[in-house]
């Protein structure tokens, strides 16, 4: 497979992060002369394996007791998967920019900054940045993981696990994207888009409750209300809209932080409450300086104190 000869042919160069809460690294590295970001991370335990995971400590180090109190380091010897990897090959410097440790700021984008510094930029993105969604639309890859299809050019949409879900129910991880090319981003929403995205919600209940059914160890059904966390990143990655779907019982599911997270249901409400509440409104988004939008936006900003001390 192609992920075995990556592996196999890595050649590290260097760490772009490591979150030692997550256990989640991204390593650089060369494959054939090209760079190639490796990202590792390690899964919870097996469910069948949880009740004997005592038995299988093989080695240990750094003992402590003291009183009623011990501790120690483990290694465990189980035939269960354990690390989840992720490649990205041949990766562009973009990619390497986006898993880079990195300062990050919050910018105010009012529908000005939208016009002269967003829009400018998101025009300028190669049409093969999203090729990965075009695929997944027409079919032509992770066809048999798509769980729902609504092929209509204009209301459809389809429904597939995220690249970030490791399988297990408890961080259950869905993504929802729409046929309609034509919508960008949060900011491309209108009043006209609440069917759309409200069968989105309910669609992303039945299948969330479908995929924990299948996979729980209990047939226990799950009941109302939805156990469900919908949101639109913005600023996204890929500016094709689609809709996050996790499952609440992620403690802290990973892009679901204030500055990038909007909740379907507020963006719903918005859109009722304000037909052109996301043309009219201030986003305050956080983003790395890494960014292309961060320099393009610094650059605005000087443009600015320029223009007004003439
Ligand atoms: P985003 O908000 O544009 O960017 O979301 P983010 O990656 O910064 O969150 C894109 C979502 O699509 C993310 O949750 C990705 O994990 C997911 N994703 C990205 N790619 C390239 C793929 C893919 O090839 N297949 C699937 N199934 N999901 C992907």
């Amino acid at each position: 497979s192609a992920l075995t000869t990556i592996l196999k042919n890595f050649q590290y160069e260097r760490v772009l992060s490591h979150n030692t809460r997550t256990k989640m690294i991204h390593l650089l590295g060369q494959v054939d002369g090209q760079a190639c970001i490796l990202s590792l991370e390690k899964l919870p335990y097996d469910d069948h394996a949880i009740p004997t995971l005592g038995q299988h400590v093989d080695t240990l180090a750094d003992e402590v007791e003291n009183n009623i109190y011990g501790w120690g380091l483990g290694h465990i010897r189980l035939e269960h998967l354990d690390t989840q990897i992720k490649y990205i090959y041949p990766a562009t410097d973009l990619h390497i920019r986006k898993y880079e440790d990195q300062q990050r700021y919050l910018i105010k984008e009012t529908p000005t900054v939208y016009d002269e510094v967003t829009r400018p930029y998101i025009n300028s993105i190669p049409a093969t940045r999203i090729d990965w969604v075009h695929n997944i639309l027409n079919g032509k890859a992770e066809v048999d993981r798509v769980l729902y299809h609504d092929k209509h050019e204009e209301n459809g949409f389809v429904i597939l696990p995220d690249m970030k879900w490791d399988g297990h129910p408890d961080s259950l991880y869905l993504v929802a994207i729409v046929m309609n090319p034509s919508l960008t981003s949060l900011r491309s929403l209108t009043t006209n888009h609440i069917p759309l995205l409200e069968r989105i919600q309910s669609t992303s209940i039945k299948i969330a409750q479908e995929q924990q059914q299948q996979s729980a160890a209990t047939s226990d059904i799950i009941t109302d209300p939805p156990q469900l966390r919908c949101f639109i990143h913005y600023q996204p990655s890929y500016y094709h809209l689609h809709i996050h779907i996790t499952a609440l019982s992620m403690q802290d599911p990973p892009g679901a932080m204030v500055g990038q997270a909007h909740l379907l249901d507020s963006v719903i409400d918005n859109l009722t409450l304000y037909p052109d509440y996301y043309q009219k409104a201030t986003l305050s988004y956080v983003i790395g300086e890494q960014h292309p939008l961060y320099s393009n936006y610094t650059t605005w900003l000087k443009q600015q104190d320029k223009d007004k001390k003439y």
